[in-house]
């Protein structure tokens, strides 16, 4: 293992733990949520601000990364950290999703994807070789291995032959690298088929990965489905390595998910709906286009610690948004990030105090009652 994970409390009403991932670039407390910043940012807000809202680690992405700015400048400034203006702990992915999620003219085949790029249309070849090469390059602490996944709607033979290639790329990435102080984790892929789960965890716990991610869910399937995969993949990783559970999701999903026994969360959730005037707060989502705000002096969240609650209202923050000014989504995006962490904060708080069980069972309540 590259660097080492360490779980100081369990949960004595469910699998939820407490832990710690030391980094060369500081320490990781877990669970923790991770937040997007594909392009080097996070969309509007700088890395003093990305500190003061409790941010632990900060997501890269490979895909986006390789096609603008390119490799050579990341050898050239010295990595992401410098490039970026972040010196905390950082991860990038490798670029699977991306091919699945965005790539126009994409052929996959055993040696990688070739797709067209969306900067310049330009051929692009992405193998598992060239995402560790380009992961190496960025010098995120901890690196993805590239991985094949497919809608949750597809059939049986379709998510296993996935599987099994995302099995074969994994073992590649582990022998492509070069040396580098960064971890690699491996993806399990197998949908919503309990038995592909089962083989995807039994096939990559057998090599030395330094962490395992839950890969292929929130991509078509259901709540329900979602929530059962996460239970059954936890359960079948090896409990000395942190667990990432990829692009999932709300509040509940990830109280859901931590009950399981996972560590690690992204997700564009809290960034994303602030860019569209949509605040999570402690009693609700929070619509800042809507008229119903326009004269409401209070709070975004009076239980809200963060600056964008102590110094703003909603009529202002609704008045940003109707005017078009970038202050309100970048006010929004911190208040959310800050919810998100807060949450976090809490759930490893409740999880040390060996009453997580009850706190995520109120919690989960009080959610479901605001929500509907
Ligand atoms: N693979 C990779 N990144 C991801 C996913 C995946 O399956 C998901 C699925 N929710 C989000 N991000 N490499
Ligand atoms: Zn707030």
């Amino acid at each position: 293992m590259r660097f080492p994970f360490h779980v100081s409390a369990l949960d004595p009403g469910s699998r939820a733990r407490r832990g710690a991932l030391d980094t060369p670039h500081g320490r990781i407390e877990t669970p923790v949520f991770m937040a997007v910043g594909t392009r080097a940012s996070v969309t509007g807000l700088t890395p003093a601000e990305l500190h003061e809202v409790g941010a632990e680690v900060v997501l890269g992405n490979t895909y986006h990364l390789m096609l603008r700015p390119g490799p050579d400048l990341f050898r050239r400034v010295g990595g992401i950290h410098r490039f970026m203006g972040w010196n905390g702990p950082m991860l990038t992915d490798s670029g699977g999703y991306q091919i699945f999620s965005l790539s126009a003219d994409r052929v996959i085949s055993e040696r990688g994807a070739r797709f067209r790029s969306y900067t310049n249309q330009q051929f692009h070849m992405l193998s598992p070789e060239a995402s560790i090469a380009m992961q190496e390059a960025i010098g995120a602490d901890i690196m993805m291995v590239l991985d094949v996944c497919v809608d949750a709607r597809s059939d049986e033979a379709t998510t296993r032959a996935a599987m099994q290639r995302t099995h074969r790329w994994a073992l590649r990435s582990l022998a492509a690298r070069t040396g580098t102080p960064q971890a690699l984790f491996a993806i399990m892929q197998g949908g919503i088929f309990p038995g592909l789960r089962r083989e995807s965890a039994a096939f990559l716990t057998d090599h030395p990965f330094d962490g395992f991610a839950i890969g292929g869910l929130a991509v078509g399937d259901t709540r329900a489905e979602r929530e059962d995969i996460t239970h059954m993949a936890a359960d079948l990783l090896p409990a000395d390595r942190p667990r990432y559970l990829m692009g999932v999701g709300t509040p509940p999903d990830l109280l859901h998910a931590i009950l399981a026994g996972v560590d690690m969360f992204d997700c564009i959730l809290p960034t994303s709906l602030a860019w569209q005037g949509t605040a999570f707060t402690s009693t609700g989502r929070v619509k800042l286009m809507r008229a119903s705000t326009r004269d409401d002096d209070r709070p975004l969240d009076a239980a809200c610690a963060c600056s964008t609650c102590k110094l703003y209202t909603r009529a202002y923050l609704h008045h940003l948004f109707r005017c078009g000014e970038p202050l309100g989504p970048r006010l929004v995006s911190l208040h959310n990030l800050h919810h998100y962490h807060a949450l976090m904060a809490e759930a490893r708080a409740a999880i040390a105090a060996g009453r997580f069980a009850t706190y995520a069972r109120d919690k989960l309540e009080a959610i479901d009652r605001y929500e509907h």
